[in-house]
């Protein structure tokens, strides 16, 4: 056996028959041999005779042996270097497809396109063979991908670290009547090509159980099994690693039940340790409380952890105190936040460190990204639900957060103190009060001291533990709070949402320690958000820039600042974008049988479907554009600017305002669609099952973008930035990056209405009472939905009074009503620039040459420096 390995492989490791090939007449012998025998395609039918998935799946194998070569001496290169890591904690990674990608960060592209031609097929019909990889539901989960691209793109040490969901983001239908159906997403039906199953790495992961003296003996376990899928860099031969867990049962089978008989009961632990990875949470509000979500949670973070440290351990036996010098985790919002507990956990019941040293390294090791203010998005677990799934974690909680507690209490009562003594004395009573009996008045006062500690009212404030003020005597674990308290930085995903965050949800943590606040704000990957989806773009820009160094180097884009007013170059821009158009109106014809014409106005938003994105606020100006062009005369008509308006999103489940606007915006395309008066000048569009691969197409056919959230609702928002980054325009509020991107493009180029986040409390709490200047236009749009105009008059109902009964605090949260105006305006801009065209496509290439700093690689450069401590490692 010995000189079989020493054949195969030399001394160092590394197999010597296998070499990188770059030629296409290698690569096609090369998936030749992969359809044979990686895929046990019959050789008689290869290669004209294999059927598309099938050839897919060759080139993918083919790619996959680059990627893997370059992965093996990546992290071989590391573990022998040994530099700090950084571990990506998300429930969450929505990659989306490889193929296309992979190709082009290995710079393989020339020669794969020329050998799959000579195959009998074309690299983009292959490309659209794949199935999304949808483990994410929406900008949060999108941008854990962003990350781990530009980690591998900047040789920075690390892994993503999340759950293998064998059912992504669920695939959505739209049936005849407009409403939307939800559809099991069966992605890994075709195989998985791009990962490696590693069924050598498994961790024994509890649930329940009892605590006796500190020791937990769970009573249910379950085995995570790793899978690694490689990340391959760009313009570097690193490549980094996502490691997802699949849950598998401890013990396969019960043979005995099986040969009782019972069937079910032989499976059931299998099935049982199954569901932890089955599906992937939709994010609506109701949905949390759920037991297997916080299952999910812990599995994927046990798993997580005990890997670092088996490795950490390996290298560093019991040198715990190095372990912040050599690994970070950051905990991607509140899903993750388990981790707290579960480090301090391992640390101390299983590597026998004391509480204190424990506690010292586990608020080196961990940092917090929160990614919105929303509050039913902030978890908060039952004390009751999380003390009989995980007990000894919420004793080590409770612990922390007692510490926690006390650790403020000098600082409270000296604030006390300087109250009381700033405080005026008490007024004299006037006149004496009647006498009372000694027996009640001594109650009263035992009462009033209760009532009073000052102390006590103030850390509660601070409480990890907490009861809801609605549900008295429920109490709950506050996620968020443990995650600030267990953290060595905190942040936000954009200026704005970094300070309101300070304001709000964390003030009073802020006021502590405002030492552990910043902001890094969102990005996303140039690469597969501009040049590989919009190749013709960065065509041009390459071209005209004179590099192509742009793509990993952003701020390059500025220079493009200087060509705006080139006519001719304007022409070149606006060619490309048409075609773009072209690309787009092709897809939909495809998907919905749709014929769209191309001259006019690309409107696009597309998001999931919430109150605060204000999907509403589109679709009601789009009635009343409706009724304009109704009501026009020929004249009027001809001066009418055409427009094409897409929307796309998925409603969560559960969440039946978000589904009743999707069927709104459906029936009111299907009316309009279809009505011959409004011919060309309108049309509106639903395009089904918005994911990744849709945006790749409709954002290069978007010259105007809808980002319309209620001011201080939007974190960060991402896809605006993919939408300035491809020179799409952008109607928008003063919310989330919107703020930043108008900074780096110029305000005056952006459609900006809508009140501000300061605003928008000042309305709610007050002015909202008196308002009731609606907008006759607005009136216009209600009434037609409530005379039946669309049809489905009962099931609208509430959707129309949501917005049109102020008297009720519930009501019109969200400000469509208020803020519908100002839209308006700003929508009659649009149409006034996109009639000349010069200054429109002057403004667009300025979006794109401003959207430089939107790259997620600036963003994670900013990560790696300003919090993780981690440096670039690249192998020569
Ligand atoms: N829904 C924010 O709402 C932000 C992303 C990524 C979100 C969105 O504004 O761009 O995160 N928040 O930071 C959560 O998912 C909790 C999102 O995607």
């Amino acid at each position: 056996l010995e000189k079989v390995r020493e054949a195969v492989a030399p001394s160092n490791g590394v197999p010597i028959d296998w070499k990188p090939k770059s030629d296409p007449a290698s690569i096609q012998a090369d998936v030749l041999q992969n359809l044979e025998f990686t895929i046990g395609a019959p050789s008689s039918k290869i290669p004209n005779e294999v059927d598309v998935k099938t050839a897919y799946r060759g080139v993918a194998a083919s790619l996959r042996e680059h990627l893997i070569d370059a992965f093996n001496r990546t992290q071989d290169y590391w573990s022998k270097e040994d530099p700090k890591f950084v571990y990506y904690l998300s429930a969450e990674f929505l990659m989306g497809r490889s193929l296309l990608n992979t190709v082009q960060n290995l710079e393989l592209t020339g020669p794969y396109s020329e050998a799959i031609k000579k195959l009998g097929y074309d690299l983009e019909t292959l490309v659209d063979a794949e199935q999304n990889a949808a483990l994410g539901n929406g900008g949060l989960g999108r941008l854990a991908a962003c990350f781990i691209d530009s980690m591998a793109t900047l040789d920075l040490p690390g892994w993503g670290y999340g759950i293998r969901y064998k059912y992504g983001m669920f695939k959505q239908a739209i049936d005849a009547k407009g409403y939307q159906q939800e559809l099991p997403d069966i992605w890994l039906s075709n195989g998985n090509p791009w990962e490696i199953a590693r069924p050598e790495i498994t961790y024994k992961i509890g649930f329940y159980g009892t605590v006796d003296n500190f020791k937990w003996s769970p009573a249910e376990q379950v085995i995570a099994k790793a899978y690694d899928n490689p990340i391959p860099g760009y313009k570097t031969n690193t490549v980094g690693n996502l490691r997802l867990w699949e849950a598998l049962p401890l013990n396969e089978f019960d043979l005995d039940a099986f040969n009782k008989g019972e069937y079910d009961k032989a499976v059931e632990e299998r099935r049982k340790a199954e569901d932890i990875s089955a599906v992937l949470y939709p994010n609506d509000a109701t949905e949390y409380g759920k037991q297997l979500r916080l299952k999910q949670q812990y599995f994927f973070v046990s798993a997580s952890i005990q890997d670092v440290l088996a490795r950490f351990k390996e290298k560093h036996a019991g040198n715990w105190s190095l372990l912040p010098e050599k690994a970070i985790f950051q905990m991607n919002d509140t899903h993750p936040t388990i981790a707290v507990a579960e480090l301090m956990r391992l640390l101390i019941d299983q590597e026998g460190l004391d509480w204190d040293t424990a506690w010292g390294i586990t608020i080196k090791t961990l940092a917090f990204t929160n990614h919105t203010v929303m509050p039913e998005a902030l978890e908060k677990w039952p004390v009751a639900v999380l003390g009989k799934l995980l007990p000894r974690h919420l004793e080590i909680i409770d612990k922390i957060d007692t510490i926690w507690k006390d650790s403020l209490k000098e600082k409270i009562l000296a604030q006390v103190e300087q109250e009381k003594n700033s405080a005026p004395p008490k007024a004299e009573p006037a006149a004496k009060a009647p006498a009372k009996d000694d027996k009640k008045a001594a109650e009263e006062e035992e009462e009033e001291e209760e009532e009073e500690d000052p102390v006590e009212a103030a850390l509660s404030k601070y409480g990890i533990i907490t009861e809801i003020p609605w549900q008295k005597d429920v109490k709950v674990i506050n996620m968020a709070y443990l995650a600030v308290v267990g953290s060595k930085a905190v942040n936000g995903v954009a200026a704005i949402h970094s300070e309101i965050i300070k304001d709000t949800i964390f003030k009073d943590f802020y006021e502590v320690m405002p030492e552990k606040f910043q902001n890094k704000t969102n990005g996303v990957t140039p690469r597969r958000w501009l040049a590989w989806c919009n190749p013709a773009l960065a065509e041009l820009i390459t071209q005209t820039l004179g590099t192509d160094a742009w793509i990993n180097e952003t701020t390059l884009l500025a220079g493009l600042r200087q060509h705006a007013d080139d006519k001719a170059f304007q022409a070149k821009w606006r060619a490309v974008k048409h075609a773009a158009k072209e690309k787009l109106s092709h897809k939909i014809k495809a998907l919905m049988g749709i014929d769209l014409p191309t001259d006019p106005l690309y409107d696009v938003q597309i998001k999931r479907i919430h109150e605060y994105k204000r999907q509403y606020l589109n679709i009601l100006s789009l009635i009343y554009r409706y009724h304009q062009i109704k009501t026009a005369t020929p004249e009027e008509k001809a001066k009418m600017v055409p427009r094409v308006s897409i929307f796309g999103g998925k409603a969560a489940s559960a969440y039946y305002a978000a589904k009743k606007i999707v069927r709104l915006i459906n029936r009111v395309g299907t009316v309009v669609n279809s009505d011959p008066d409004v011919g060309d000048l309108l049309k509106i569009v639903f395009v089904p099952d918005y994911n990744v691969d849709l945006a790749e197409v409709l954002i290069p056919g978007a010259e105007l973008s809808q980002h319309i959230s209620t001011a201080g609702t939007e974190a960060s928002g991402t896809s605006n930035m993919k939408f300035a980054m491809n020179g799409c325009l952008i109607i928008g509020t003063m919310d989330g990056a919107n703020i930043e991107i108008a900074q780096e493009t110029g305000k005056e180029n952006m459609f900006v209405f809508g009140m501000d986040a300061e605003d928008v409390p000042v309305w709610r709490e007050g002015k909202r009472k008196e308002w009731k200047d609606y907008d006759p236009r607005f009136v216009k749009a209600l009434d037609m939905i409530k005379s039946g105009t669309f049809g489905e008059v009962d099931y609208f109902k509430d959707l129309v009074e949501s917005v049109s009964v102020m008297n009720d605090h519930n009501n019109d949260w969200f400000l469509v009503a208020p803020d519908f105006t100002d839209y308006m305006r700003a929508q009659d801009e649009v149409d006034k620039l996109y009639a000349d065209q010069d200054e429109w496509t002057r403004r667009s290439i300025l979006y794109t040459a401003g959207s430089g700093f939107f790259s997620s690689d600036r963003t994670i450069d900013q990560y790696a420096k300003e919090i993780w401590d981690v440096v670039p490692c690249k192998r020569h």
